[in-house]
């Protein structure tokens, strides 16, 4: 179906489907290799025999370009960019992280969208520790930085995101920046993030728990990577508990969307998730749980590791309206 809005989302059957003539992005999960202007292959492994892709199109002509190893398509209200940097070593690790953030941010101001709205961080190795801070924490640390360096000090202007550990390759981002700001909405049940206790690391995680954007007919909200946490604690043992609180936090966070701009955002329709799971034996299991939950929501599995040790999944969401927002 080609896109008739300002951004659509699709996860096409990569075999049966040509590629629409405006693609912003592409992403692919676990095995498949793409060839868009601006892709990103994830390494983490999938459910069963999926090797799912993330299509991101347009119905506005796109213009792509690249500055270096930062590749991005943009269509006039919104850019798409990816990049990937490899992983030299523990000392370097968190300044890479802010280089990285600092050609992000420093590039799409440049081109004329300086409103981040939604941001994935891939890496490998999320528990690696040296000098007394895992590489989470030292990420949150280099992201700082460079939102420091470049006065995104403006808790509204963070965007929502996904911090997520692979077990291969290099530290990989894609995102979606704007040319005027989202709304960020945050959870009556958690603490901001950006406002944790100095216990869970140094620098705080500047992230909002998600963005709502209207575009042009259509509005959308990106709920960042949601996990069994309550406050700031991570709560529950077990997988199903786990799983059960998350889904509580995305139905409290699409409430007070709604609640917040008079749309409806439900999990129940027009949403789709991505379910990160540390161990992929889990994941049947899950997928289970969630089609009593949620029977008609799509949901991609994908095995990848939690900044936590003590938290077994995540979940991230996007939800978007229906014809009349
Ligand atoms: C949490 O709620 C879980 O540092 O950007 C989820 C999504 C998490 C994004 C980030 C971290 C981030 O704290 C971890």
């Amino acid at each position: 179906m080609p896109c008739e809005q300002t951004i659509c989302i699709s996860y096409p059957d990569f075999t049966a489907t040509p590629f629409p003539p405006s693609v912003l992005g592409a992403v692919s999960f676990g095995a498949s290799e793409i060839h868009a202007a601006a892709s990103l292959r994830v390494p983490l492994l999938t459910l069963g025999n999926d090797t799912p892709i993330e299509l991101w199109s347009s119905a506005l002509p796109v213009a792509t370009a690249a500055l270096n190893d930062l590749h991005y398509a943009h269509n006039g209200v919104a850019l798409w960019g990816t990049l990937t940097r490899a992983v030299r070593d523990e000392a370097s690790f968190e300044s890479a992280v802010e280089t990285l953030y600092e050609d992000v941010l420093s590039q799409t101001r440049r081109a004329g969208y300086p409103h981040l709205l939604r941001m994935w961080n891939y890496f490998p190795g999320i528990h690696i520790e040296y000098a007394g801070l895992d590489r989470y924490q030292r990420f949150c640390v280099g992201r700082q930085r460079a939102f420091d360096r470049h006065q995104l000090r403006n808790e509204r202007e963070f965007p929502a995101a996904t911090v997520i550990g692979t077990q291969s390759g290099d530290i990989a981002l894609y995102f979606l920046a704007a040319r005027t700001p989202g709304e960020p909405v945050e959870n009556p049940r958690q603490l901001s993030a950006y406002r944790y206790p100095e216990q869970y690391g140094p620098a705080s995680p500047a992230f909002s728990r998600s963005m709502l954007k209207r575009w042009d007919g259509v509005a959308h909200l990106y709920i960042s990577g949601t996990a069994s946490i309550v406050g700031h604690e991570s709560r529950h043992q077990q997988l199903n508990n786990q799983l059960a609180e998350i889904l509580h936090n995305l139905r409290a966070l699409a409430a007070q969307a709604t609640t917040h701009s008079g749309i409806d955002f439900s999990l129940e329709q027009r949403a789709h998730l991505k379910v990160y799971v540390r161990d992929i034996n889990d994941a049947s299991k899950l997928r289970t749980q969630l089609l009593t939950e949620l029977p008609t929501t799509p949901a991609l599995f994908l095995a990848g590791d939690i900044c936590r040790r003590d938290l077994l999944l995540e979940i991230e969401a996007l939800i978007w309206s229906g014809a009349d927002a």
